[in-house]
């Protein structure tokens, strides 16, 4: 299997707003690395650095004033003399107040983001940036022909909208992933995203497309992250009527029911017609995950990657979460050297 990766996130560290205190953020740089370190070590060393970033690609799936805003956010931030290191907002639209772009940065950094958990830094977007090539070097690999990619996003992806960012995701790679593989002339993808939280962002992406199916297993938004977005009744819009599927679960959930899930998402993208899957593929449902409340096992992430076989489609893995650094290489790379068999 083939890995896109860059070492251009090390400039990429946040902070977030968590349970009151700003702390750096759980997702820290390190994640890469060890991510790279276990993939070496298990002898995956087809590593490859992503080609150019396609800014015409990325805006079939953000606003390019939201990539604007990304790109010049930090410089900024600094030319209007704030003290943090992080660009962060402190008010955010919300009911009954309107969506009107308002000019200073700091209520612009509230308007094109959802939550206080992440923050832009000098380096955010080049890694951002990189995060996206990898991705969309990963679906060309693919849609020329190979059976898997893998594709070591760091920051994450699957919170960020068309113009929003939040829950450490900033350009959405998976989605990046995805309408690669459309431009490339598969005519049905799905997104299976496996991470601990709902994958607010690539469902609203693809909420009105009939092209791109999306299915979710996460932990119920009603007692957990991302709150607001991937309830089981959100099932699509226009012609994204009937392509969206949300299975959330609660807190505490074992693996058994977990497995239980996906072998309904799997039944679900079986009747979709894909013709390539994208796996959002977060590890953050790990027992010793310190932010999540879902309880697998080591040994649950290989299950996963021989149960992902059974879709028999061409598949694009996006790395997503997954915070007990410990594990997180033996979680991530246990799904990949699975689903090789
Ligand atoms: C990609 C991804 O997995 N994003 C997750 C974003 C979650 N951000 C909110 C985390 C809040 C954690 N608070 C738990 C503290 C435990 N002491
Ligand atoms: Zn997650």
């Amino acid at each position: 299997m083939r890995i896109f990766a860059t070492t251009g996130h090390h400039d990429h560290h946040c902070i977030e707003l968590d349970e009151g205190e700003l702390v750096p953020s759980w997702e820290g740089p390190d994640r890469g690395d060890i991510v790279d370190a276990e993939l070496q070590t298990r002898g995956f060393t087809d590593v490859r650095l992503p080609g150019a970033f396609d800014r015409a690609l990325v805006e079939q799936i953000h606003a390019p004033d939201y990539l604007e805003f990304l790109e010049t956010a930090h410089t900024r931030w600094v030319a209007a003399g704030k003290a943090g290191a992080c660009a962060m907002s402190n008010g955010w639209p919300a009911r009954r107040m309107r969506h009107i772009r308002p000019n200073g940065i700091v209520a612009q950094l509230g308007y094109y983001s959802f939550a206080a958990d992440c923050s832009i830094a000098e380096g955010t977007w080049s890694a951002v940036v990189d995060a996206a090539r990898s991705a969309d070097a990963a679906a060309q690999h693919v849609a020329a022909g190979a059976d898997s990619a893998f594709a070591r996003c760091r920051p994450p992806g699957h919170h960020a909208s068309r113009d929003q960012f939040g829950g450490y995701c900033y350009l959405n790679n998976a989605a990046i992933a995805a309408e690669r593989l459309r431009q490339s002339g598969v005519d049905h993808v799905a997104v299976l995203d496996v991470d601990y939280h709902h994958g607010n962002g690539t469902q609203d992406i693809f909420y009105h497309r009939g092209d791109v199916s999306f299915c979710s297993i996460h932990a119920d938004p009603k007692v957990e992250f991302p709150y607001f977005l991937g309830h089981g009744d959100e099932e699509g819009i226009a012609a994204g009527a009937g392509a969206n599927l949300n299975l959330p679960l609660p807190h505490g959930t074992e693996p058994d029911a977990w497995f239980a899930a996906l072998e309904t998402s799997l039944q679900w993208i079986s009747t979709r017609g894909a013709e390539a899957v994208v796996v959002s593929l977060g590890v953050d449902t790990f027992v010793g995950d310190p932010i999540s409340e879902f309880r697998l096992i080591a040994e649950d992430f290989t299950r996963l990657g021989r149960r992902l076989v059974a879709m028999n489609r061409p598949t694009v893995f996006v790395m997503e979460g997954g915070y007990a650094t410990e594990a997180l290489g033996t979680n991530m790379v246990n799904v990949l050297e699975a689903y090789l068999g």
